[in-house]
């Protein structure tokens, strides 16, 4: 069989990197796309790189995206990239819209006028969702985004949406609900929470401070809805999916799991900050994945209290790893 090229922007970001690997396991060709930074920022696919070919290219550079195409010739195109935070989408929402609306824009674009022909995965997300009109969410749940950072997606939805409509280009939107892993960003309250998990039970810490403890996610497993992203790619025919375990859990009900992993009380070592919290707040998504069950035979492994469990274990790993190398480090002479 003749080669299988596959592009992914964000590679060096948690989806990215579980993408990579998926995608070289299943015998393809893997380009990255990374953004210059003057310091290392490849720890989540260092393990990778041996194996992938890294090409400098930026959402914001129109130019760079199309020498980026030229050069790796993918049949599949994958944009993770993103501002992806949301907090910061308050304070930074002019970059926030160049990157996560703009952007797609100017990669449609430049697939559009380098080769019509490459398959286009959008990484949406269920932030669009908002102020959610209808429980569960699914692919025809009207959208009422939030934050600068639902918005900007929900332009990355439509131009992906009305690309596929005005020039056949096989473009997919995954409205992806909440995932997570030991690679996430500890920024995100999942990893803040099994990180400070972990601090506090080797006694590094005291405290975990966090905002709004009753806000409700739909949180899975970021391998699952990985192989999401690639199975919309391999249909007949392009479409949109919502992809979520189809359960929702709080805040609390997560820390309150944490703790609980490792023999502690959630309560005695949270305190609420109310620095924390959001100007609006999105306060309970949770998704319906039916259609990704019925037409991409796609549903999740793992669910919520293997999600806590096993992200409290890896984090535990690390901190017992970090505090072994600073003694290490202390003895030295
Ligand atoms: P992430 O870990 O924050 O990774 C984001 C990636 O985007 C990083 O590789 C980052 O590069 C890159 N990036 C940022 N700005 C860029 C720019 N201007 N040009 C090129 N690359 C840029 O995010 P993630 O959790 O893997 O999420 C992947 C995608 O899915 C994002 O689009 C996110 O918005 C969306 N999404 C995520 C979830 C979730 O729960 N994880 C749910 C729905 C949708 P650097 O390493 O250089 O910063
Ligand atoms: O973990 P979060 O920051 O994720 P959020 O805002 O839901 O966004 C993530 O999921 C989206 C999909 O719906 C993605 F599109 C997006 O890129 C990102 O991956 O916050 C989850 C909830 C919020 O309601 C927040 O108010 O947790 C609440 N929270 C409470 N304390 C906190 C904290 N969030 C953070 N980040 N830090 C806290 O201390």
């Amino acid at each position: 069989m003749s080669e299988r090229r596959a592009l992914v922007t964000g590679i060096s970001g948690q989806d990215g990197s579980y993408l990579a690997e998926l995608l070289l396991e299943k015998g393809y060709r893997v380009f990255g796309a990374v953004r210059r930074s003057s310091g290392e920022n490849l720890h989540r696919i260092q393990h990778l790189l041996g194996d992938i070919e890294l090409i400098h290219a930026d959402l914001l550079d129109q130019q760079s995206l199309v020498t980026m195409l030229r050069r790796a010739r993918p049949h599949e195109v994958y944009n993770l990239a993103a501002q992806s935070y949301v907090p910061l989408s308050w304070e930074q929402p002019m970059l926030t819209a160049e990157v996560n609306a703009v952007g797609v824009a100017r990669l449609l674009e430049a697939i559009r006028l380098v080769n019509p022909a490459i398959r286009f995965y959008q990484a949406s997300s269920s932030e669009m969702f908002g102020q959610a009109r209808e429980v569960p969410q699914n692919e025809d749940t009207p959208l009422h985004p939030r934050s600068p950072y639902g918005v900007a997606k929900t332009y990355g939805h439509y131009i992906t949406v009305n690309y596929r409509e005005s020039y056949g280009l096989f473009a997919c939107s995954g409205i992806l609900f909440n995932h997570e892993s030991p690679r996430r960003g500890k920024e995100f309250v999942s990893r803040k929470i099994t990180d400070g998990v972990a601090r506090i039970k080797l006694g590094l810490a005291r405290e975990l401070r966090l905002g709004n403890l009753a806000a409700k996610r739909d949180w899975g497993y970021a391998k699952d809805y990985v192989r999401a992203m690639w199975l919309m790619l391999q249909q007949d025919r392009p479409s949109d999916y919502v992809i979520a375990t189809g359960e929702a859990h709080s805040v609390e009900d997560f820390a309150r799991l944490a703790f609980a992993h490792v023999g502690l009380q959630w309560r005695d070592f949270v305190r609420v900050d109310p620095t924390l919290f959001r100007p609006a707040e999105v306060d309970h998504l949770i998704g319906d994945a039916t259609k990704a069950g019925r037409e991409l035979g796609w549903q999740p492994t793992v669910r919520f209290p293997e999600l806590v469990a096993l992200m409290v274990e890896a984090d535990l790993a690390l901190v017992a790893a970090e505090v072994r190398a600073s003694r290490g480090t202390q003895i030295r002479p």
